[in-house]
């Protein structure tokens, strides 16, 4: 839709976990676990914008895969979209807005403490995990 502003999330899956990111920042967020992502820019894709957010905040190289379907309201004008993606290269570390990552089991996912607009999303992807 022209004029909404899109956040993406990487849904970061390798040999069979969940990557997941724990906030650091804003206060408001701090000790949320979310899939790592960020503001799409303008005139950026979804997908450039997935590969440059997880550059930047976990120095990792991703390949997005899918979209999964659905637009998750952010409260702030912006809605979530999720795309899974697979690990290209590096080692996921917290360098921007996060004080820990973690590799989790596919029976590990439900029991995190999501943030809430991420919630919908980790359902389908626990989902894609356990076919
Ligand atoms: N947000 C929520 N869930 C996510 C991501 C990546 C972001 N999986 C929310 C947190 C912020 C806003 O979107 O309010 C912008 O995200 P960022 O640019 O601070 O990561
Ligand atoms: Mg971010």
């Amino acid at each position: 839709m022209t004029g909404t502003r899109i956040v993406v999330g990487a849904a970061i899956l390798h040999r069979g976990r969940l990557l997941a990111a724990c906030r650091s920042a804003p206060a408001a967020l701090a000790g949320g676990w979310e899939f790592p992502g960020g503001k799409v820019e303008p005139g950026e894709d979804e997908t450039a914008a997935l590969v440059r957010e997880c550059r930047e905040e976990l120095g990792v190289t991703v390949r997005p895969v899918r979209r999964l379907p659905g637009a998750w309201p952010l409260g702030t004008g912006y809605v979530l979209r999720v795309w899974l993606a697979d690990l290209v290269s590096g080692e996921p570390r917290p360098l921007q807005d996060h004080s820990e990552v973690r590799w989790l089991a596919p029976a590990a996912v439900a029991d995190l403490g999501w943030l809430a607009a991420d919630r919908p999303a980790v359902d389908l992807v626990a989902a894609v995990m356990g076919e």
